[in-house]
């Protein structure tokens, strides 16, 4: 670096774009999705990608509470140009967006943006992973299983409903405490539907035996709705009695382990540099990228 200077509009310790050239192996790199179309409550993630990066700038590269440093190579390549007012258009352009990163060698890691996201995410990685066998763990405080809401398909409420219908092998919900009677009997009678409320959270160890049985690649997304509006008020949705982070942690140390081919957190909802919301959700990417393999 010519000067002592920063970059607050790409996350902290990522590497410059041009090393992209030097990479010999497969990466992560986060893709910005300022979207925000379909929320119904709080509007404003569109803002969130800029906040989240912002607040990465408060962390060191020692993760204390793991022990262990960021060292794995990571790129920022900036935000997708979304379409507002247009979902349709948007997530053809996300989907294309993914799909070009994999052709970078780089797995996706989205800051959103609202959680329509997950659906193109998921698509553009099925050009080059088998979709009927991936688990899709989601921490949400919602199903997000509606086939429609407020009459679109494609929405913020029915984001799981649509990557259902992509058939994976099992969609795994941590955290839920929210949904229509119509999505939980949906939940209950799909076998590849799994549940487990912020109740279940009483009882870490039921989870953490599910998430270790798991062989299958994953993708891993995260509603920021699903802590407790204690930790993470400025969400899309807030829903009070969710989990903690410390919970999360050590759910996370687990995922960490498995063959993750992308990620996404989602419905950060805030118009405030270093919002403890938005500091939350840069430690838990942070986090994530300490972890990985
Ligand atoms: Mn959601």
């Amino acid at each position: 670096m010519l000067l002592n200077t920063y970059n607050p509009g790409k996350f902290a310790f990522s590497k410059h774009s041009h090393d992209l050239k030097t990479l010999d192996e497969i990466s992560w790199g986060i893709l910005g999705v300022p979207f925000d179309s379909t929320s119904s409550y709080h509007t404003g993630s569109r803002l969130s990608p800029t906040l989240i990066r912002e607040s990465s700038f408060s962390f060191e590269k020692y993760n204390f509470a793991f022990e262990k440093e960021l060292t794995i190579p990571f790129f920022d390549l900036g935000n997708i140009e979304v379409v507002h007012g247009n979902v349709r258009k948007t997530l053809e352009i996300i989907e294309s967006s993914v799909s070009e990163l994999l052709s970078l060698n780089l797995k996706p890691i989205l800051l959103g943006g609202e959680h329509s996201i997950t659906y193109p995410a998921i698509k553009g990685l099925s050009n080059e992973f088998n979709i009927n066998e991936l688990t899709i763990i989601d921490f949400d405080a919602h199903m997000d299983m509606i086939n429609t809401y407020q009459g679109e398909k494609y929405s913020h409420g029915t984001v799981m409903k649509r990557v259902h219908d992509l058939n994976p092998e099992k969609i795994l919900q941590l955290g839920v405490r929210s949904s229509s009677k119509e999505e939980y009997e949906f939940g209950k009678n799909n076998k590849n539907i799994k549940i487990f409320s912020s109740s279940d959270f009483k009882d870490l160890n039921i989870i953490k035996e599910e998430l270790l049985a798991i062989n299958s690649s994953v993708y891993l997304s995260i509603d920021c709705d699903v802590f407790d509006p204690a930790y993470m008020p400025s969400v899309g949705n807030p829903i009070p009695n969710g989990i903690n982070l410390s919970d999360f942690g050590e759910l996370l140390k687990i995922i960490a382990k498995k063959d993750i081919i992308g990620f996404d957190i989602v419905e950060l909802s805030s118009k405030t540099l270093g919002d403890p919301s938005a500091v939350n959700a840069a430690k838990i990417v942070y986090d994530f990228l300490t972890l990985i393999k």
